[in-house]
């Protein structure tokens, strides 16, 4: 089995910070973004998504979404769960996993890829053609990562973590959401006290260091 992986990618990140949680170890293969090794015919081969992570089973399956990996892993080991116990658990966890991912993490990324430098023409992750950079792209991210603040300050307001009363996968996900957003030089405000209590908390387990 092989996780193609990148250590400072935060969908990539996502995975490893998973596994550590579970102590699971599973061989990696590092894949350079900026360089653009994972749109190389080598890695397409593996991924002609061009996306990172990605995982091969033994018998040659490719997963290649980040929350599916941890699925796999979640039904492998069970322990410690991860992604909720019973039916209205595993919906809630699932429903602030999603919005720390389409409404935050995706926000953040669409500023960050539309701004950054080193992807100029690479807007668009894991696309081979061209696509430029677009600062109307920069200002929607940038505008929907403040509102994601926001919805989160107020989730952690009326939950301890923030798909249930107890750390889970959607920890995970907003947890690496908040500091990608520092690439874009955003981080919550003062007002933002809930936010504070709970990252704190969150940056002091052992596995957010993976
Ligand atoms: N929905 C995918 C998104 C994967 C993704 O966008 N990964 C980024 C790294 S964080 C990537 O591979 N980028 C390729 C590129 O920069 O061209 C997942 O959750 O795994």
């Amino acid at each position: 089995m092989i996780l193609y992986d990148m250590e400072k990618a935060p969908n990539a990140r996502r995975v490893r910070w998973f596994l550590a949680e579970k102590g699971i170890t599973v061989e990696t293969r590092q894949i350079d973004l900026p360089s653009g090794e994972n749109l190389k015919p080598e890695y397409l081969a593996i991924n002609p998504r061009g996306l990172i992570p990605t995982l091969v089973l033994d018998d040659g399956t490719v997963i290649d979404e980040s929350v599916s990996i941890c699925r796999y892993f979640e039904e492998v080991q069970p322990e410690p769960n991860l992604l909720g116990f019973d039916a209205k658990e595993k919906a809630l966890i699932d429903c602030w996993q999603r919005r720390a991912e389409l409404d935050g993490l995706y926000a953040v990324a669409l500023a960050f890829r539309n701004s950054t430098p080193v992807f100029a023409n690479r807007a668009v992750p894991g696309v081979l053609e061209p696509t430029e950079q677009l600062q109307a792209m920069v200002e929607r991210g940038v505008m929907l990562t403040r509102r994601f603040f926001d919805m989160l300050d107020t989730r952690l307001g009326e939950s301890e973590y923030v798909g249930s009363d107890r750390f889970t996968i959607a920890d995970i996900t907003a947890f690496i959401t908040l500091n990608f957003a520092r690439w874009i030089k955003l981080s919550p405000g003062e007002q933002h006290t809930n936010i504070a209590r709970w990252f704190e908390a969150v940056a002091a387990r052992p596995a957010s260091k993976a």
